[in-house]
């Protein structure tokens, strides 16, 4: 009877766990459904996520984002794209870096720059061409 009872148990608290997961919901896509390039998650490749990476490249030549670095030193920067200066008033958050070092790559010479920031908007524009 203790065993009935036990295993009875034990399928009641796996049945009331299922819904737990078969619910469960992520913010974050899986990585199988990322564009490479896609830095803002959104689900397009646009000159948005080429705006990003610039912005993180710039701010990445003025030291931060990097081993120490101290967000509260943050003084502000400004990503100049088509003529029209945006100026960052924050830096961006451990997250939107991590996502950046992870997807911004676009053309995988192991560094994000301007250049994965041109491959984004040549790959946009090709988009749009077809
Ligand atoms: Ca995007
Ligand atoms: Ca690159």
């Amino acid at each position: 009877m203790k065993k009935f009872i036990s295993l009875f148990s034990s399928a009641v608290l796996a049945l009331s766990a299922a819904p737990m997961f078969a619910n469960a919901e992520t913010a974050v896509p899986a990585d199988s459904d990322i564009i490479c390039g896609d830095v803002n998650l959104d689900g397009a490749l646009d000159a948005t996520d080429a705006t990003i990476i610039l912005r993180y490249y710039a701010d990445l030549g003025a030291g931060c984002y990097t081993d120490g670095w101290d967000p509260a030193s943050y003084t502000g920067g400004g990503t100049e794209y088509n003529g029209v200066f945006t100026e960052h008033k924050t830096p961006l958050t451990d997250e939107q870096v991590a996502n950046i070092k992870a997807y911004g790559d676009i053309n995988g010479d192991g560094n994000v720059d301007g250049s994965d920031a041109s491959e984004v908007l040549i790959a946009y524009a090709a988009r749009d061409i077809q």
